[in-house]
């Protein structure tokens, strides 16, 4: 298959003003009229040419004369008409088969209702179209059916309904604002509704809806209050106002992806939209929080003005994960926030930059989109965005981006349209900047510190270098913002001078090779706190001592780089131990020092939880080359045990303090309590003695939420034997009639390290709850396991290996998009120790050498083998 490359870019040889679809709904055979108002774009003699897949053609009629044979060719992939008008209407028929959609792109069934999801190139398995984000149109849909299908939904207002002879009815909506037609959305089915309402800022009423499965309308409460403080947020930072009368939701259980931001008609997958104390955990709710907030903000940037070509996907996503880590750090605090956000980017972003699908923010091919809803595109285009609103400040960020509303409002565009609208505020050149967008691979940044304490002066050196990735061979130096401060040998901030300037912190732009910069004014022998706040994405080197650590983890002003402070330092005993070189005296140092922070009483329970964990396992392997997953994770372990022999005392009082007594409230200081007591009792769990065995017995016996139900069973998992066997029965016969609760079940067991856990997770895949069709199950087992396990997946055997790459090609043949999002964890096969590199290798060329693979898979397979 051919590439399709961003420099090949051409505009739409006809564009569609109008659009009229009506919808026939039966489950095997939907009918689809589409009416198009078509005008050729600019002066030229092409063909129409339409995208269309898996469509049964009916008719073609041009200006209401149906076409001949002859005069139109139909393949698997288009329909093309030679000889089009230069304006005319286009009317087309086709027959669909939601039933058997179960790629679960197009028009498809799930649960027995009828739902769609359009994104990327999706509305071409409904009906014959121009399948581009730069062809924006207005639509209005007739949707017809069986009055047992009692709610039917579109995009934009309802502006007819009504009943039919035969048990039949019908709903006609019109969305007036143009929109490309991978926001296209329908629902048809039996649903609850959640109602509520909100006035806007320029005091319309907006009514509000969420569609729910029948009797999950509480459940929906909580992704209701996140709405309406979404939609205020966004009117409050960004002057965002929502523009229809109307803005529903709908929840799904068979998804590929998180939500879709349709207009108007956002649709979730149930497991991002549905809560209640007994069933979701704070993580789900915390999720749900910045999910709903993701699909909301969209209206404006994704929808209002969306992407001119599918190369330009983070000017909608990076900017709209910016956009929500903003509001979730508003909610729940900015430290906490940046830290989980920064966990996140380096376990999956720094994964892939260093393996061989690293791509750029925006890249220049593909084979399938798909494929490019990244961790780079997502997660690192929003590290960009926050990279230039560090560099302008606030006030020009915010000047920016209400130019770019007020210039690109109902258009399709590009980064390069975005970023001149920084240019034209702040009057300053981004052309340096937008190698961020164009170069793929995280810099390395070192840092070296002299210090004259007769000059009372700190000499910085700093150094970037990134390393090469596929394709891209040389690299060349990025602007990278350094948020640089400084503290004393007692963790008091120290201040200093910059360029005449007093300061207690600096901005660094490092935008060369390498630079030097000089601090006056400093009147002690400083700790150097660099990259605050995680300024840029980078892999920081610095020469700064152990002891500067154990300062920077005991007070740094920055909660970010204390947090950090602590980090480095675990990740630095760990390796040591996974290499044979184990400091027992340094272990017993930091847990000490973990001790001290765990007592502070100025810091909040949250940051503490997050101090308690250790590097993850996958993060620790990114350090070490080449990888070895058992050292890993036996050096992991140990740390872990000290640690829990170490802080007993404290680790027992903080679980028996944070006991809960009032009701479940899913707010932020509720949930970080929740966060420390279970993080204390994991750690406790890592010793296990008998009497931890109870004591998370007892934990998890006495839940009353879903957060300590799992976190007593995930303890009890790393204990083993009857206990946990038996939680695990009980916990199954208690929530099998929720597919949710049921998902965390078949999580749990597939992250457990334990020698039998492959064993267990193949069985699984026999179990009669497992379904391999419904994407959020098969995710739960297959994907926990692959990426969450590493001690079991790397099992020398190759056994692990070979249960994924099972599992990526049965799915393949008839979900190709989720079959691919399985790839990633064979594809850092380079990283890894060489025998298991190989037999990872191994797996990737049995999938590369299938037959009949899809365009999704084989992308990815041979990408990774290149
Ligand atoms: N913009 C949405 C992306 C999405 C998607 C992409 C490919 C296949 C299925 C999908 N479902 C949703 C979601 C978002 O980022 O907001
Ligand atoms: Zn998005």
């Amino acid at each position: 298959p051919q590439p399709i490359r961003l420099a090949d870019y051409a505009p739409p040889a006809f564009l569609i003003d109008e659009v009229r679809l009506d919808f026939d709904l039966a489950p095997n055979t939907t009918r689809v009229k589409a009416k198009l108002t078509v005008r050729r774009n600019g002066e030229h003699a092409q063909p129409l040419v339409l995208n269309g897949e898996r469509l049964k053609p009916v008719s073609v009629a041009i200006d209401g004369r149906v076409l001949a044979e002859a005069e139109r060719t139909i393949d698997a992939e288009f329909l093309t008409i030679p000889n089009a008008p230069d304006a005319f209407v286009l009317e087309t028929e086709v027959e669909i088969d939601p039933e058997n959609n179960k790629a679960l792109e197009g028009l498809y069934m799930s649960g027995g209702r009828f739902c769609t999801q359009c994104e990327a190139e999706g509305f071409r398995k409904i009906t014959w179209y121009p399948d581009r984000p730069d062809v924006l149109s207005r639509f209005t849909v007739r949707i017809e059916a069986d009055r047992k299908f009692r709610h039917l939904l579109s995009n934009g207002n309802l502006i007819d309904a009504g009943e039919l002879p035969g048990g039949r009815h019908f709903a006609v909506w019109n969305d007036p604002f143009p929109k490309p037609c991978y926001l296209f959305a329908l629902v048809g089915g039996e649903l609850d509704v959640l109602e509520d309402k909100l006035v806007t800022m320029t005091g319309r009423t907006v009514d509000l809806r969420i569609y729910v499965d029948p009797g999950m309308a509480p459940r929906a409460a909580y992704a209701m209050d996140a709405l309406k403080r979404s939609m205020k947020w966004d009117e409050e930072t960004f002057g965002r106002e929502y523009d229809l009368d109307l803005f529903m939701i709908v929840a799904v259980r068979d998804f590929n992806f998180g939500a879709m931001e349709n207009k108007g008609l956002n649709i979730f997958n149930s497991s991002l939209l549905l809560a209640d104390p007994a069933t979701a955990t704070d993580m789900d709710y915390e999720r749900i929080e910045s999910v709903v907030a993701h699909e909301y903000f969209h209206n404006w940037t994704g929808d209002r003005i969306t992407c001119r070509d599918w190369f330009q996907l983070c000017l909608k996503e990076g900017l709209t994960v910016f956009r929500d880590q903003s509001f979730s750090a508003d909610m729940r605090g900015h430290a906490v926030q940046r830290i989980k956000d920064v966990k996140a980017l380096r376990a999956r972003q720094f994964a892939e930059d260093q393996g061989p699908l690293a791509h750029p923010v925006r890249p220049s091919s593909y084979l399938k989109i798909d494929n490019f809803y990244t961790a780079t595109i997502y997660e690192k285009g929003s590290e960009v965005i926050r990279m230039l609103k560090t560099l302008i400040g606030p006030e020009a960020f915010r000047k920016g981006m209400d130019l770019y509303f007020e210039r690109w409002d109902g258009h399709a565009t590009t980064v390069e349209e975005f970023i001149r609208c920084f240019a034209d505020v702040t009057g300053r050149d981004f052309e340096g900047f937008f190698a961020w967008y164009e170069q793929a691979g995280t810099p390395r940044v070192s840092l070296k510190q002299s210090y004259d304490a007769a000059a009372r002066t700190l000499e910085l050196e700093l150094a970037q270098e990134t390393p090469p990735t596929p394709g891209q061979p040389t690299k060349k130096p990025l602007p990278i913002p350094v948020t640089l401060g400084l503290l004393d040998g007692d963790g008091r901030t120290l201040a200093f001078e910059r360029d005449g300037q007093a300061a207690d912190e600096t901005l660094i732009v490092l935008d060369q090779a390498s630079a030097k910069v000089t601090l006056t004014g400093v009147d002690a022998a400083p700790v150097v706190s660099a990259l605050r706040g995680f300024s840029s994405p980078v892999e920081l080197t610095t020469d700064a001592r152990a002891s500067d650590r154990y300062v920077q983890l005991a007070g740094d002003a920055d909660l970010f780089n204390r947090w950090e402070a602590g980090q480095e330092l675990a990740r630095a005993l760990i390796l040591a131990r996974a290499k044979g070189a184990a400091d027992e005296v340094s272990e017993e140092r930091y847990a000490e020092a973990l001790g001290r922070a765990l007592n502070d009483q100025a810091s909040d329970p949250a940051f503490k939880a997050l101090l308690l964990a250790l590097p993850s396992e996958s993060d620790l392997a990114l350090a070490m080359a080449p990888a070895d997953p058992a050292a890993i994770h036996a050096a992991r372990d140990a740390l872990r045990l000290r640690l829990s022999l170490h802080l007993t005392e404290d680790l027992q009082r903080l679980h028996i303090g944070l006991q809960e007594l009032g009701e479940f409230s899913p707010d932020a200081a509720s949930a970080g309590r929740r966060a420390l007591r279970n993080a204390a009792l994991d750690l406790l769990a890592a010793n296990p003695r008998a009497e931890t065995g109870e004591l998370a017995d007892g934990h998890y016996r006495a839940a009353a939420n879903m957060t300590d139900a799992m976190g007593g069973l995930s303890a009890l998992m790393q204990i083993g034997g009857d206990l946990y066997e038996n939680a695990l029965t009980d916990f199954f016969q208690r929530w099998k009639a929720e597919p949710l609760v049921i998902d965390k079940w078949f999580a749990l067991q597939a992250r457990d390290p334990d020698e039998s856990a492959l064993g267990r997770v193949m069985g699984l895949t026999a179990h009669p709850a497992f379904d391999e069709k419904n994407p959020n199950r098969l995710r739960a087992l297959v994907s926990t396991f692959a990426n969450f396990n590493p001690a079991r997946f790397h099992d020398p055997s190759g056994a692990g290996y070979r249960f994924l790459a099972d599992q990526i090609l049965a799915v393949d043949g008839f979900n190709p998009m989720t079959a691919a999002r399985l790839v990633e964890p064979l594809g850092g096969w380079r990283r890894y120790k060489p025998e298991l590199g190989a037999l990872m290798r191994k797996e990737l060329e049995r999938i590369a050498g299938t037959e009949g693979l899809s365009k999704n898979v084989y992308e990815l397979a041979t990408k990774a083998l290149a």
